[in-house]
């Protein structure tokens, strides 16, 4: 990028940032989308076996929430819906697309799928396909990091259906007996496959941890500094030692459910307001061009996203396919063939 000044960029104190850190999660962000735009034409040209749930119109979420955690010491763990936290935490494009499209050189050596990306050198624990079962099993890393004393937070991701689950409220009452140092981050978009949030959830997401005592906030998910805000203090509060937070972040996804969703739920109207008016790149981009960064820098970012996106779909094409005998492998108990 050619003249990024060290200029602030007009958010809070300490989480201020230059030009250059801002354009850098402009870049992620751009990437995500990019990258979820490849995935759903594979998809479309039968590439991508099973279901595809793309995260379009979330990014802010996802980079936001990365960008305050402490690298190499926080733990994430997210749904099927995986692509953006995976990627805002630094995994390899090529890895995970080989991996959606069922390759041997995919992150999960192909036999993971969409739905199960994982990539433990990145400390992004998943890909998960069973709704709500990030929060248990994200209790479990926040106890890791306890029991070790290591300092770090779990960050464990659910949608607004997801908070309805049993699994989710026994998951608040462990954290909160055993003080853990997890956040729990209800990233809701809205809708539950297709069902909206008010015809679904009683009462206010962002309260569903009050009965346990771990405090919540309803945070605007479509902004990228607000992410970040909300996150930062709720993550200063775990890793003091206080116990679980709650933050709701009120997102939307301009994509249905899955690829196999038309989204007749809701109005043609509804979605595009959405993208007018609240989409989270456009706001992250004026506020780059305000702070002087050059349009064509901005644009010389964007095509060199794209160049990564269409090498890695190359890449997976390109790859082979599992051979038949890595079947047995991988699998919890052994097989004779
Ligand atoms: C335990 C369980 N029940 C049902 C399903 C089927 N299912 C898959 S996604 C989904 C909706 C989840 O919605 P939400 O938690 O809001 O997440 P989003 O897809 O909006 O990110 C359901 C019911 C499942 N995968 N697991």
């Amino acid at each position: 990028m050619a003249a990024a000044k060290k200029k602030k960029s007009g958010q809070s104190n300490s989480l201020a940032l230059t030009t250059e850190e801002l354009a850098a999660l402009y870049r992620k962000m751009v990437l995500i989308r990019r990258f979820d735009e490849k995935a759903g034409q594979l998809y479309g040209m039968g590439m991508i076996g099973g279901f595809c749930h793309l995260y379009i119109g979330q990014e802010a979420v996802a980079v936001g929430v990365h960008s305050v955690l402490e690298k190499g010491k926080d733990t994430i763990i997210t749904t099927y819906r995986e692509r953006g936290p995976l990627l805002a935490a630094g995994g390899d494009p090529k890895e995970a697309m080989a991996e959606l499209t069922g390759r041997a050189t995919g992150s999960s050596a192909g036999k993971g799928g969409s739905m199960h990306l994982f990539d433990q050198s990145r400390n992004f624990y998943g890909g998960h396909g069973i709704v709500g079962a990030s929060a248990p099993l994200g209790l479990g890393l926040a106890f890791a990091h306890k029991y070790r004393d290591d300092g770090g937070v779990a960050v464990a991701y659910m949608g607004d259906g997801a908070a309805n689950q049993g699994q989710v409220f026994e998951s608040f009452n462990m954290a909160v007996l055993w003080k853990l140092p997890i956040l729990f981050i209800i990233e809701n978009n809205q809708y539950s496959m297709g069902t909206a949030l008010n015809r679904h959830a009683s009462g206010d997401l962002y309260r569903r941890g009050e009965p346990f005592g771990i405090p919540g906030e309803q945070v605007d998910g479509m902004d990228l500094f607000t992410v970040r805000e909300a996150v930062s203090s709720a993550v200063d509060y775990v890793r003091s030692g206080q116990g679980p937070y709650l933050l709701e972040m009120k997102t939307y996804r301009y994509r249905g459910h899955s690829m196999s969703d038309p989204a007749k739920y809701r109005t043609k109207e509804e979605l595009q307001k959405m993208k007018d008016e609240r989409d989270a790149l456009n706001t992250v981009k004026e506020r780059l061009i305000a702070d002087g960064m050059a349009e064509d820098d901005i644009k010389a970012l964007e095509r060199e996203v794209k160049q990564i996106v269409a090498e890695a779909a190359e890449f997976a094409q390109q790859s082979p396919e599992p051979a038949p005998a890595e079947l047995w492998t991988d699998t919890l108990i052994p097989v004779e063939e």
